[in-house]
């Protein structure tokens, strides 16, 4: 038995529930992680990510020391050709390219740089992406710093790769893109749907309360997607639609309501807008002309409907398998109908609920990590708004850029060589070369940067295409707040001091900050913070959603915001009396299909997700233990599709579409539907973005990874990309 120096008590770095996690610490090494059982989150549950996930904070490859390129060193002129690349994804240039260096050294070149190039072409040609991972205090200063110094709005994350599509309409719908009820709440629901979201593997501890609710209390879950999900076993109804079919089978589902009038009119009238346009623009969605659509028998689109609508308390629940599509925002639109058209939300155990996906992505769009906003929501092309914070942040008035920022996919389709469009970008703590989609389109745009930054823990395959790498600390190694997806503000603690000579993301911005200014002759004496509180407490004071929140009050407990003074007690349940923009907004829709098709030469719908134990693409889990408990990439296919392909369980096999191509191992399955096939994007050797279409939808500008046409051919063993030798040749 070890008895720990410490047990440090903190919030799970890895997905959006936000689990309580106590890391048992000895000789500044964490040996054992347990739960306290009075979690409001998790009870004391842990899934194996925050029970054993935790050792990547120790992998050799972590890079704690800065790393500049030897020609800035020799201070040659910019003129590295990123075309000249090695071709594999796998590889960025030779690791031989990479010196370690000083901070000082590592920072001033950044300086340097990025001075340039704003100099020369101005705040257009400037842009960042912030870190769903890292905490709000990091995230909030990485977005003032480019704002108050280099008056860009080009600031964006992961988020746009995710819930856009949600976020659009319900800004349209309602006026607020939240989880309007707490993922808890589940057990007060009679009925409710889960659409377009694994929640077994991707949101485990909410999982076992939907479980929870089912079996001790009765409720029915109504199960909506293309794969048979473990929750199927749990589920009153499955209706295993198409890929990219949702609209006609939500709408569908409205139509029942209204035709057999199970319509709340007391909320629809009280509540909304728009119903008679609306209800009028149903009538072509009968659940016939969605079964021939989607697949869903007629018979079980009325079922669900009915339960839905008839249920005292009913809520949904969803995820990717709703907003990453071309047409996300009107998936996302057809849910929230739902609930107007019954009255299902406003109250506890009720709700529109988008699952948020990374442990801090709720967070950091609070923080104004998007173009559109600044923190708490508030636009930049607001006067009112830009007066707030150019106050805030010593910027004189009118400083402040009003025009609308780039979004990720943006920002990299823009990146160009020469002047016009973005020349320099910082990435604290993204992967775009394994998480967008269409890589090796991505690949072309990386390549066109004059110069990029990578902060990071490790040198992903992103920062293989970096001039500077800044070493940061994971989540172990220090303090601060992630928001989850109850809107809970939760404290992050260290549980040992960074290694080698890593620092943590604020003081390393902060630092980069003051050398920013001073290059360009500014003097805003606000980066001199000495605690993450002082830049939370900054935020706060304009911020008036999180206006109550202090370290002291979310010491044990997070508080759920809004909490708009310090003797709030938050607020889990939104919309009790009204929604932000006042009524509710019907926006009648019209079933557009996926980009792409299936025909004769690419005749399987090809569908993009994750794993239980493996994060994105990888960085954090395959540098750690988990990945023994999934060490391959593989394809699910439904038996009959195998059968007639010849295609035996572990096979290797060629995946193909207009895009790209892959070899890897097939999983011969029933969890995936006839015509459907899936693949985790968690694996370099078998990338799935090498194949995904990079079609967006117009409103969000979400691409469309849930959704394209391939083609599978057999192929040999040694077509494989052996994961061994990855391994030698270095991941990295
Ligand atoms: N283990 C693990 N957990 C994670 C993550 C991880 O990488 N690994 N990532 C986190 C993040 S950032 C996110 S956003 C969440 C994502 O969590 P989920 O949304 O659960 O993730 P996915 O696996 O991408 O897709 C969800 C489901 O969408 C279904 N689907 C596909 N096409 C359609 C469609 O057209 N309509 C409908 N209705 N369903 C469809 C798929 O079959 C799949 O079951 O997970 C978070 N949790
Ligand atoms: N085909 C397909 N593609 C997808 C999706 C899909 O379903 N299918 N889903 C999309 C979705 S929903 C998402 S959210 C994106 C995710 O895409 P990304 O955000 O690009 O993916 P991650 O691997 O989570 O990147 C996080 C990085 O942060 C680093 N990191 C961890 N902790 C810290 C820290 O404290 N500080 C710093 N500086 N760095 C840190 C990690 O090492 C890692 O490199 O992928 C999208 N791509
Ligand atoms: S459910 Fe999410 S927050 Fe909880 S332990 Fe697993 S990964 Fe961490
Ligand atoms: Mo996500």
């Amino acid at each position: 038995m070890i008895t720990p120096d410490r047990i440090v008590t903190t919030t799970c770095p890895y997905c959006g529930v936000g689990c309580n996690l106590e890391l048992h610490v000895k000789d500044d090494h964490i040996f054992k992680v347990t739960s306290p059982f009075d979690s409001p989150v998790n009870h004391g549950n842990l899934c194996v990510k925050g029970r054993f996930g935790y050792d990547y904070v120790y992998h050799p490859k972590r890079v704690t020391v800065p790393m500049v390129r030897r020609y800035l060193l020799d201070d040659r002129p910019l003129t590295i050709d990123r075309s000249q690349f090695p071709s594999s994804i796998v590889n960025g240039p030779s690791s031989s390219d990479w010196v370690e260096t000083y901070w000082d050294t590592a920072l001033n070149i950044v300086a340097d740089n990025l001075v340039k190039i704003y100099k020369r072409d101005g705040s257009d040609a400037m842009a960042v992406y912030a870190c769903a991972k890292a905490t709000n205090e990091d995230n909030y200063l990485l977005q003032k710093m480019y704002r108050a110094i280099f008056r860009t709005n080009n600031v964006d994350h992961c988020t746009r790769l995710c819930h856009a599509g949600s976020v659009v309409a319900l800004q349209q719908a309602v006026g607020s893109s939240a989880m309007s009820n707490t993922a808890s709440q589940v057990l007060q629901n009679d009925v409710f749907i889960v659409t377009g979201s694994n929640t077994t593997e991707n949101h485990p501890i909410i999982a076992l309360q939907m479980k929870e609710a089912v079996r001790k209390h009765g409720a029915k879950m109504i199960v909506v997607d293309p794969r048979r999900i473990e929750l199927v076993d749990f589920a009153e109804l499955w209706l295993p639609l198409k890929p990219g079919t949702n609209v006609p089978v939500f709408s569908a589902m409205a139509h029942v309501i209204v035709k057999e009038n199970l319509v709340n009119w007391d909320f629809v009238k009280s509540r909304t807008e728009g119903s008679a346009e609306f209800i009028e623009s149903l009538e072509k969605f009968t659940p016939e002309y969605a079964e021939q659509i989607s697949g869903v028998p007629a018979g079980d689109i009325r079922k669900g409907a009915r339960l839905y609508a008839n249920a005292k308390n009913a809520a949904i629940y969803w995820g990717m398998g709703i907003s990453q599509l071309s047409h996300g925002t009107a998936s996302a639109m057809a849910l929230i109908h739902l609930a107007f058209l019954t009255g299902h939300v406003g109250r506890d155990g009720t709700g529109l609920n988008p699952l948020r996906g990374q442990n801090n992505v709720q967070g950091a769009s609070d923080m104004g990590c998007m173009p559109f906003h600044y923190p708490g929501y508030m636009r930049v092309d607001n006067e009112a708004n830009a007066a707030k914070w150019e106050q805030a942040w010593n910027v004189p008035a009118g400083g402040l850029s009003r025009k609308l920022g780039l979004t990720t996919t943006e920002i990299l389709s823009h990146a160009h060589a020469q002047a016009g469009g973005i020349r320099a970008l910082y990435i604290m703590g993204e992967n775009p070369m394994m998480s967008e989609p269409n890589l090796n389109e991505t690949r072309k745009h990386m390549e066109q940067l004059e110069f990029l930054v990578a902060q990071d823990i490790f040198l992903n395959e992103s920062a293989a295409f970096a001039d500077v790498f800044l070493p940061a600390t994971p989540f172990a190694e220090k303090d601060g707040t992630f928001s989850n997806t109850d809107r809970r503000v939760q404290r992050v603690r260290a549980a040992h001091p960074p290694r080698g000579q890593a620092r943590v993301d604020w003081q390393i911005i902060c630092d980069l900050a003051l050398r920013l200014e001073s290059r360009l002759g500014l003097d805003s004496a606000k980066w001199d913070y000495s605690t993450p509180e002082q830049i939370l407490r900054e935020m706060a004071d304009v911020n008036p959603d999180y206006a109550g929140v202090t370290y002291d009050r979310i010491d044990k407990i997070g508080l759920i915001y809004p909490v708009p003074d310090l003797t709030h007690p938050g607020t889990p349940t939104l919309f009790t009396e009204s929604f932000p923009r006042g009524l509710g907004k019907f926006h009648p829709l019209d079933y557009v299909p996926a980009m792409e098709s299936v025909d004769d030469e690419y005749p399987f719908i090809l569908t993009t997700g994750r794993v239980l134990e493996h994060w994105h693409g990888g960085s954090m889990t395959r540098n750690s233990s988990l990945d023994e408990a999934f060490p391959e990439a593989r394809v699910e296919i439904h038996p009959a599709d195998a059968d007639i392909h010849g295609i035996r369980n572990g096979d290797p096999v060629k995946v193909q579409s207009r895009r790209g191509e892959v070899v890897l191992r097939a999983t011969v399955t029933e969890k995936t539907t006839v015509g459907v096939v899936f693949i985790p994007f968690h694996f370099v050797e078998a990338a799935a973005n090498l194949l995904t279409n990079d079609a967006l939808d117009p409103q969000a500008k979400i691409p469309e990874f849930k959704a394209c046409a391939v083609q599978i051919f057999p192929a040999r063993e040694d077509e494989l990309e052996n994961p061994e030798a990855v391994v030698k040749r270095g991941r990295y």
